[in-house]
């Protein structure tokens, strides 16, 4: 079957509503001046991002824009750690050769837990979706 007609149309569609919107957008921004600058006053929302209470604070890995952050985590043997996948596609972490650990999928958004190895040493891993994705585990 050649690709259908329909699949281009429907995203020129999306195209362009996309630009309405930002028309819309544009429109509202500049038009309304009505109340001085009694309601210009919101709260900055900077602040939210980075406040986690959480125990074990440093043991935990972070991917974003297809990278480990950070790439090289220093653990206590046997150590919890937890990734999360700020990205929009699945990731892994995965220990590469004889490193046994291996989260799994961990889907767009979501956070998995797995446990260092027991012996100290260096653990080279790998996400198995993107093999380019590496970073390195040291158990202390
Ligand atoms: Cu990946």
């Amino acid at each position: 079957m050649p690709p259908s007609p329909r699949t281009r149309r429907s995203c020129a569609a999306v195209a362009a509503l996309a630009l309405s919107v930002l028309a819309l957008a544009g429109c509202s921004g500049g038009g309304s001046s009505a109340g001085g600058h009694t309601a210009s006053s919101a709260p900055l929302p900077a602040a939210a991002s980075s406040a986690a209470p959480a125990a074990a604070a440093k043991d935990k890995i972070t991917i974003d824009n297809f990278k480990f952050k950070p790439s090289k985590l220093s653990v206590k043997a046997g150590a919890r750690i937890t990734v999360t996948n700020k990205d929009t596609t699945a990731h892994t972490v995965t220990g590469t050769g004889s490193a046994k650990f291996n989260t799994g999928h961990i889907a767009p958004g979501k956070k998995k837990t797995f446990t260092a190895p027991k012996k100290a040493g260096s653990y080279p891993f790998h996400c198995s979706i993107h093999p380019f994705m590496k970073g390195t585990l040291t158990v202390n």
